[in-house]
């Protein structure tokens, strides 16, 4: 059973980095064929990911069954679910609450932070104002447990 991962260019798409270490902190290289699209195709992904429904944006995952998955963290929850033994979330009933939470935070809460500190691994990372994004309170939590 093979899935394969579309991935933007890992040096500039973030969420595709993110996606793109999922596969390999969590050794799950054997089951997942990455697929980076081309610099001429990135003007478009939405087109380039048109055989894929719903999917338009990278990364996208796209499973044995056929279902395209394309959020990165859908597909951080559609590969836990998959790989059991990978143990992608803690364990811990406890920890894996705030793993949760926190992952969810950074998904849907800091919208702006890709615009302000653009990902390019070429040139280096722009300095990050976590205050600004109120990321602190977050980071403490997880420092603290
Ligand atoms: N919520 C999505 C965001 C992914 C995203 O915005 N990807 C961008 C590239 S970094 C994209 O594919 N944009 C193409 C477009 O919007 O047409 C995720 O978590 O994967």
């Amino acid at each position: 059973m093979t899935y394969t991962l579309i991935l933007g260019n890992r040096l500039y798409f973030s969420w595709s980095i993110a996606a793109y270490m999922m596969v390999k902190k969590f050794d799950l290289s054997n089951h997942v064929d990455i697929q980076i699209v081309l610099p001429k195709e990135e003007a478009d992904i939405a087109r380039f990911l048109k055989d894929h429904p719903p999917a338009k944006t990278l990364p996208t995952l796209i499973t044995p069954d056929g279902v395209a998955v394309s959020d990165s963290l859908a597909i951080a929850e559609e590969l836990s679910s998959r790989f059991p033994d990978a143990k992608m979330w803690p364990v811990d009933a406890k920890s894996r609450a705030l793993a949760r939470t926190v992952a969810a935070e950074m998904h849907s809460s800091f919208g702006g932070l890709p615009g302000l500190c653009c990902t390019n691994r070429v040139e280096g990372v722009l300095p990050l104002t976590p205050d600004g994004f109120s990321l602190q309170p977050l980071f403490g939590v997880c420092q603290v447990q």
